[in-house]
């Protein structure tokens, strides 16, 4: 039985990742370098170097993320980045005989215009949102790569397709950060120098929020337990307004202010509501975490590690 090694490591879901396994960051290995990525997989498959603890199993959250703002300014290098770390990472899988592969999709990838809930079959069924296209189209292209690995060389690489992420160790940048851990951070600035919470848009969009933790518990289920051509989406299916998202962390950060919106900031995708029924077909027991709970950990781990957290 060999081990896994997990790319992103050092990300939000990544780190969620414990126990034995090895871990890969940019600062072990650009991925984006088909020759740095081939030598790595090189070193932890080497029967030679490592004997016995040879790695045959990949969780592969490595990639360019970033919220609205981050999709919407940098859209070269979402592209870029991300199709050259996807497809070096599924083919040095393929050359070093990974036997199991779990590829991070993302449910922004699907069509903006198409009938709701999205399910897993609607991935390629037109085109994504504008605000982060490039993005989008760079991980259709994993889903891509990982359904011709699978017909020309039988391997059982599979895909995950998680809603929005939060969590412990996730990005707080103001500008390109998600808006859960960018909220987090304006309102604990706005709080500190007594000002008010300033939230982008109308407050109008919906949105599905998954802990990192629960990713983490689901993708090791798939890891071990899901073989099949179809990616699998992992989501609550429980929309939350990004009105009512503000409000829930004024009040666990105890903001007492006003809350007011900022019109010339965009609004984004107005939904994507996912699907979650091929998920709890399978783990119909799973206890997602309640939102509550989670923002209230997230807030707690904000608190402790702002010195040291990315922001
Ligand atoms: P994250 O916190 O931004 O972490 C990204 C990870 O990728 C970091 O470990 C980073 O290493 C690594 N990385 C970035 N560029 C790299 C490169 N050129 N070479 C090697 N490693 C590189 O991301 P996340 O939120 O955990 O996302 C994990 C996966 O889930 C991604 O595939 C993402 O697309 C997907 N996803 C995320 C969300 C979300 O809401 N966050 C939702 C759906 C899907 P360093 O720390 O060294 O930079
Ligand atoms: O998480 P987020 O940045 O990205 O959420 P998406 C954006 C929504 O939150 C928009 C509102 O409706 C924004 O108007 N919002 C309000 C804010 N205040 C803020 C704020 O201070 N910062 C941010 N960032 N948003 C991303 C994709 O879409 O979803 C990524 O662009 C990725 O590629 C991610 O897939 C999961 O949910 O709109």
């Amino acid at each position: 039985m060999g081990r896994l090694l997990v790319t992103g490591q050092s990300g939000l879901i990544g780190s969620q990742f414990k126990g034995d396994l090895i871990s890969l960051s940019s600062k072990v290995c650009d991925l984006r370098d088909k020759k740095s990525t081939e030598q790595v997989f090189e070193f932890y498959t080497n029967t030679e170097i490592q004997k016995d603890f040879t790695v045959d199993k990949v969780i592969h959250c490595a990639a360019k993320v970033g919220g609205l703002g981050g999709n919407i300014n940098c859209k070269g290098d979402f592209f870029y980045d991300n199709i050259m770390i996807n497809t070096n990472v599924i083919e040095a899988s393929r050359k070093f005989d990974i036997n199991k592969l779990v590829c991070f999709l993302s449910t922004c990838i699907f069509p903006d215009n198409i009938d709701y809930p999205l399910t897993e079959k609607k991935i390629h069924l037109g085109p994504p949102h504008n605000s982060n296209y490039p993005y989008a189209y760079a991980k259709r292209m994993a889903d891509i790569q990982i359904r011709a690995y699978r017909e020309q060389y039988g391997l059982n690489y599979v895909s995950v397709i998680p809603t929005n992420v939060y969590g412990p160790n996730d990005n707080f940048n103001l500008e390109n950060g998600h808006v859960l851990p960018s909220l987090i951070h304006k309102c604990y600035l706005a709080i500190k120098n007594n000002t008010d919470f300033v939230i982008w848009g109308t407050g109008k969009p919906l949105r599905e929020f998954i802990y990192s933790k629960d990713v983490a518990e689901l993708s090791m289920w798939v890891l071990e337990n899901y073989n099949e051509e179809e990616p699998i989406i992992l989501s609550t299916s429980e929309e939350i307004s990004i009105r009512d998202l503000a409000t829930l962390i004024a009040d666990t950060m105890g903001f007492k202010n006003n809350i007011v919106w900022d019109n010339s900031k965009p609004d984004g995708q107005l939904r994507k509501p996912s699907d979650n029924h091929k998920i709890k077909k399978y783990l119909p027991n799973f206890n997602f975490t309640p939102i509550e709970v989670g923002v209230k950990e997230t807030v707690d781990w904000f608190y402790k590690n702002y010195e040291t957290l990315r922001k």
